[in-house]
């Protein structure tokens, strides 16, 4: 055990031991000698001691394990009063003949342990001779040899699916010049992101731009896992960025690794990385993103192993243990996070054809199903032990967003099949409706959220995503309120555009509030940030695709150039921490988000419609498209949309 340590210090590279090195130059060689023959003294006495214990350790069959060839002679659970006799431990057969074989095998045993013996030494010897980098490189080699096994044993070969009908995937240039100018600046900003990422952070999840070196967050766990590579690739694949497109690829299937000791978070890896990498499949056909896909997903699957099947909100990737966040309210996990799984892995069934990701999704649903809705709200919080809701707060904004969004988006991505998810999503909107939405006074509509029987008159920055949501499910809504919803949409884009537009720099703050004069405005100096979020230009997107109105694509460019006056620095693009600020500081992280969205967003609002079409696509919470499914001869069962 302890041989390992010592070699470096015999190693020809090293210096000499410290102690009289300096003081006695010329007794360098003797140490290196006499070190040398310590650390063969210890090997000779380990060696020996094995052959000892091997003659006095007491009768067990475990030693017949012994690969010495002596399994002929040793004959264990002897019973001695037929005339066996004890011999260090074995018994031996009989007397005369016996004794006499018997004392050839020992001879025999001892040639072999002596030879053995010398072999050993030989070995420690060479090992001696080696240097210290000669070792680890030796390690190194076996250690590569390991995962290159176990890569193999990951990447069984998937059964193949037909893909869905793909189509606008590399068009969308638009004929008036001003917007294709404008759609080019916001590709030259893609470059600009993902060159200094590329050139400071590649390999890292994300960049710190002004430091010019990888960042990453507890999101990821401690790994590097190119979040950025990943979260880019489509937005890369759309805007013609094809030569870092693979290089995105290349990195992936080189060095991303999911047998990592690193603890993450279900939801961020599922959006970012599973979505990531199955948009980049369905865009490029690329095998290896589907396969990764499906690595990455096993490594997410036993966070679902709690006593009501909610899953865990962090999971470490190489143990499987999963665990809550610290802060959630009594334990519990989070609704838009344990919501916000259903598009990735029902399409995660239907490319491996292995319905357990559907299971696991589908299972969450009911039984939300079956819960108690206070005032028909769903809580933030859900506890996975009890399956109790922690506090009653419930918010479209952060905790509870995306939750909305994928019930919609579920039915939307089943070919409008799901009816049960646009069910839960028109009773879930019709309770937000009356309980979080009002209008100022000066009359912006605006989401708030609730507390504990309480509404508190403030929106994040997050919840502007649901102008788009809202505009996105008019189509299909009950009763026919198609307008309403659309309406309904075009007046939350008006009040985040206000948002932007009450500020100095004319970039959102994150949260603002509606309450004694103040009209969406942030108050306190911790809402004053922003950090690149797309929410309010995702918003922008959906309401032009729905109303061709050109004020959205006018309010997209202001923000583009706000952005790329304020957050662009020399070394990527950084948040700011403070909008209201004519001289702002800024946080020095370029979030993936940001070119996995924000600027993707921005590219489609000057792109054609034919880029992506809404019949065919639909955006995960994170804005990488995933094909509509005609599921109707699968056999996912469970859901009538997909029998
Ligand atoms: C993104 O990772 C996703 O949009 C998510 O749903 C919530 N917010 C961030 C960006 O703001």
């Amino acid at each position: 055990m302890t041989t390992p340590a010592l070699l470096p210090l015999s190693g020809r590279r090293l210096p000499p031991l410290n102690l009289g090195a300096s003081a006695f130059p010329h007794h360098r060689a003797t140490l290196r000698l006499s070190e040398k023959f310590i650390l063969l003294l210890i090997l000779s006495a380990f060696i020996t001691l094995c052959f000892g214990a091997f003659f006095f350790l007491p009768d067990s069959s475990k030693h017949k394990r012994f690969d010495l060839g002596l399994e002929d002679v040793l004959i264990p659970h002897v019973d001695t009063s037929k005339g066996g006799k004890n011999l260090g431990g074995f018994l031996i057969h009989g007397q005369g003949h016996d004794e006499h074989r018997h004392r050839e095998e020992e001879e025999r045993l001892r040639n072999k342990i002596r030879a053995d013996h010398e072999k050993a030494l030989e070995e420690a010897k060479e090992k001696l001779k080696k240097s210290r980098d000669e070792i680890q490189a030796e390690i190194q080699t076996e250690k590569n040899k390991v995962v290159q096994e176990l890569k193999k044993k990951d990447s069984k070969p998937l059964p193949p699916v037909p893909l869905p009908n793909l189509i606008g995937i590399n068009s969308g240039e638009p004929a008036d010049p001003d917007i294709r100018e404008k759609r080019n600046k916001v590709k030259e900003m893609m470059k600009h992101a993902w060159d200094n990422y590329r050139q400071y952070g590649w390999g890292h999840n994300e960049l710190k731009p002004i430091a010019r070196k990888g960042h990453s967050t507890n999101i990821f766990g401690n790994s590097q896992l190119g979040a950025t590579i990943v979260d880019a690739l489509d937005t890369l694949y759309i805007m013609g960025l094809h030569d870092e497109f693979r290089e995105g690829q290349e990195w992936i299937d080189k060095n991303l690794d999911f047998s990592v000791n690193s603890e993450v978070s279900v939801f961020e890896v599922n959006i970012r990385f599973i979505g990531g990498l199955l948009a980049a499949y369905y865009l490029s056909g690329q095998e290896v993103f589907k396969i990764k896909a499906v690595q990455l997903a096993g490594k997410l699957l036993p966070a679902f192993n709690t006593p009501t099947g909610i899953p865990w909100a962090m999971v470490n990737l190489k143990s499987g243990v999963g665990r809550n966040w610290g802060w959630a309210s009594a334990g519990s996990s989070i609704l838009a996070e344990f919501g916000t799984l259903h598009m990735e892995f029902v399409h995660l069934s239907y490319l491996t054809g292995d319905p357990v990701y559907y299971n696991k999704v589908m299972h969450i649903r009911k039984l939300l199903q079956k819960m108690d809705r206070p005032n028909g709200l769903y809580p933030n919080y859900l506890n996975p032990r009890t399956g109790r809701w922690g506090q009653h707060h419930t918010s479209v904004g952060g905790l509870g967003d995306s939750f909305y969004e994928y019930l919609l988006k579920a039915w939307l991505m089943s070919d409008k099949m799901d009816t049960e998810a646009r069910k839960m999503y028109d009773d879930a909107i019709e309770a937000i409706e009356k309980h979080l939405i009002r209008k100022s006074n000066g009359g912006l509509t605006f989401i708030g959220e609730w507390k504990n029987g309480h509404l508190e008159r403030k929106m994040g920055h997050l919840t502007c995503f649901a102008g788009g949501m809202f505009a996105l499910g008019a189509d299909g809504s009950r009763d026919d309120k198609a307008g309403h919803y659309l309406q309904l949409g075009a007046e939350i884009a008006h009040t985040c555009h206000e948002s932007y537009d009450r500020t100095t720099l004319k970039l959102g703050p994150e949260a603002f509030k509606f309450d004694g004069g103040v009209e969406a405005v942030a108050v306190r100096q911790n809402e004053k940030y922003y950090i690149l979020r797309p929410e309010v230009i995702e918003t922008y997107w959906y309401m032009w695709r729905f109303t061709h109105d050109p004020k959205y694509r006018q309010w997209g460019w202001e923000a583009t150039q706000a952005i790329d006056k304020y957050c662009r620095v020399s070394g990527g693009f950084s948040g700011v921490k403070d909008v209201y600020s004519s001289s702002p500081t800024y946080d020095d992280v370029q979030q993936s988000f940001f070119l996995a969205e924000t600027l993707k967003y921005l590219y489609l609002l000057f792109s054609n419609d034919d880029l992506l079409p809404l019949d065919n696509w639909v955006f995960n919470t994170e804005a990488h498209p995933l094909p509509v499914l005609h599921l109707a001869n699968t056999t996912l069962s469970g859901n009538p949309a997909y029998r």
